[in-house]
């Protein structure tokens, strides 16, 4: 079936000229929606196997006491949060972290840090943990914050596959959420990140008290980022006592699926990660997210702080709805 047969709402069909703008993706916000299902669907299934998922896990190799002042973050030291200023882990422990995460199943392994980015002292230490990673088969990933000239180019050569760092909203909406840094100084280390030759894990957070529009503006930017990610991880806020965000109005869970379908149809070949929040998600939420075109998830009990489903659970669920594991990137 080709992508646009089944098409009956006279919205854009193919990647607008230009790229997308807010308007374009707002307009696919605002489709019936079963029509927008639909249409992430046919998208995907142009693209990948819809009966697979790809499962990353997380580990937390440096927590707590970061500097920064993001709203939802229970890792910012100046939020009590209960979450403390812990020295970065040894190498046995993130070795034996990989390991099984491997053993359960999980093909990716990223690893977090509490930084605004990283000192020189600390990036050849997370050299050493990328090429041990590797060593074992596992993709790897790495989120350590703002790169700095050459830190990129650091992490290719010790074989890093992927550097998440998302946009994380709305360019008009970005100041209200952090203060501590500008939007552009996330493009500038995705350029960093881009010109090394990593791949791009990119997305965003929703559930912050944005406007329809600006998940949309969100998702465009996304999109419009050339090439666009390999992989856009897509976090519903978990809210945590003590950040300014706890207590924020929860997004309407169809809202959510909305925004993984807008980011499927914008980014056909993209990785949508289903990401922070499933925990408090049901089974059958979670359904609508793959039926909207997510095809990755954080696998493991654990996402950096906040919990996630136990990997038995998620088996169950892929098991209940005939999804398989899938093997590659
Ligand atoms: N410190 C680095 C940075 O900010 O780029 C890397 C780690 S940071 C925790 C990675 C991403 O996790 C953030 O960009 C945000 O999208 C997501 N995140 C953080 N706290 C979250 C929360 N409470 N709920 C959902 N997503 C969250
Ligand atoms: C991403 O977009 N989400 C992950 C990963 N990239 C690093 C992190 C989610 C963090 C949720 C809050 C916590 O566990 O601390
Ligand atoms: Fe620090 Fe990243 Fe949390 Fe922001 S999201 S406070 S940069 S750990």
């Amino acid at each position: 079936m080709k992508i646009n047969d089944s098409l009956t709402t006279p919205v854009h069909r193919t990647v607008p000229s230009g790229g997308w703008s807010t308007d374009a993706v707002e307009a696919l916000f605002a489709l019936p929606f079963m029509d927008l299902l639909h249409r992430a669907q046919n998208v995907h299934r142009a693209h990948f196997d819809p009966n697979e998922v790809q499962l990353s896990t997380l580990l937390s190799i440096k927590t707590g006491g970061c500097p920064e002042d993001c709203g939802y973050c229970p890792q910012a030291a100046r939020y009590h949060t209960g979450v403390d200023n812990e020295a970065m882990l040894s190498a046995d422990a993130v070795i034996a972290a990989a390991r099984a995460a491997k053993a359960k199943g999980a093909t990716r392994f990223c690893m977090g840090a509490a930084w605004r980015g990283p000192k020189q002292r600390d990036l050849d230490r997370v050299v050493d943990l990328i090429k041990a990673v590797r060593k074992l088969g596992l993709e790897t990933c790495a989120t350590l914050g703002m790169l700095r000239d050459g830190q990129a180019e650091q992490l290719k050569s010790a074989g890093l596959d992927y550097y998440n760092h998302n946009l994380d909203s709305a360019a008009d909406f970005y100041g209200e959420i952090i203060t501590t840094r500008v939007q552009d100084d996330r493009l500038d280390t995705l350029e960093k990140v881009r010109e090394a030759g990593l791949k791009v894990c990119c997305g965003g957070i929703v559930g912050l008290g944005e406007t329809r529009r600006q998940r949309a503006d969100l998702i465009a930017q996304l999109a419009n980022l050339d090439p666009y990610p390999e992989s856009v991880p897509i976090n519903n806020l978990v809210q945590v006592p003590g950040t300014p965000l706890h207590g924020q109005a929860a997004l309407d869970p169809l809202e959510f699926v909305r925004t993984i379908a807008c980011a499927r149809i914008t980014m056909p070949t993209a990785r949508v990660r289903l990401s922070a929040g499933r925990d408090k998600m049901s089974d059958e939420l979670q359904a609508l997210c793959f039926l909207a075109g997510a095809n990755s998830i954080f696998y493991g009990e654990k996402l950096l702080t906040t919990g996630n489903p136990q990997a038995e659970q998620d088996q169950a669920l892929l098991g209940r709805l005939g999804i398989r594991v899938a093997r590659n990137s």
